[in-house]
């Protein structure tokens, strides 16, 4: 018993300095991942197990399965304070207030972003958003919108003004930051103390 302590104590000891070395010098474990469902979820509500999320961090951004999910406040929600469970990164927490993100297609660029003060979800008129995706934490003022589509909502198929440049939206969706043990893109930092401690099998 008191053996198995010791090693239980000098592994924590070791498993303590490596994430103090990679939280230095690691590619960026300490930042949060951003989870976005394929689709868009209706009023985003929990999606279906083994539903596919989007995953983006500094990296890029890679597809994940979800293999679980609990909803803490029981609200049906993808909401703060919930647990994700997805294949390639594990289990983490949602962290941040659940925003909307919001991906939109100017000529061959792609780009995912998510509203970074107050927003309103369904008119962004005046709103300043961030890039997740290709680059992450580049702003732009989103100046107005048009409804392209003329459904008389903020939805996919509408125009936005970006920088004044006119992009196309074609997807709405939630972004879920959440701390979890593994990168999205790379192989995580969890992973390798676990193969330098032979716990890999
Ligand atoms: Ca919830
Ligand atoms: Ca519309």
């Amino acid at each position: 018993m008191r053996s198995s302590r010791k090693q239980f104590g000098s592994a924590a000891v070791l498993l303590g300095g490596l994430l103090i070395i990679s939280g230095h010098a690691g590619a960026n474990p300490v930042s949060p991942l951003h989870c976005l469902p394929l689709g868009t979820p209706e009023g985003w509500e929990v999606p279906a197990q083994w539903s596919q999320w989007q995953v983006i961090d500094m990296e890029g951004q890679a597809t994940q399965s979800q293999t679980g999910y609990n909803d803490a406040d029981q609200n049906g929600l993808v909401s703060q304070g919930d647990e994700l469970s997805l294949t390639g990164v594990g289990s983490g927490t949602i962290v941040e207030p659940v925003k909307p993100a919001y991906e939109i297609t100017r000529d061959a660029l792609d780009w995912i972003l998510i509203p970074t003060g107050p927003y309103s979800g369904d008119n962004p008129q005046d709103e300043t958003w961030e890039t997740l995706y290709p680059t992450m934490g580049e702003e732009h003022a989103m100046s107005t919108w048009e409804d392209a589509n003329h459904s008389g909502i903020f939805d996919p198929g509408d125009t936005v003004i970006l920088d004044g440049e006119a992009w196309d939206v074609s997807r709405i969706t939630l972004d879920a930051a959440g701390y979890f043990p593994g990168s999205a893109t790379a192989e995580s930092t969890w992973g390798q103390i676990k193969a330098f401690l032979g716990l890999r099998r």
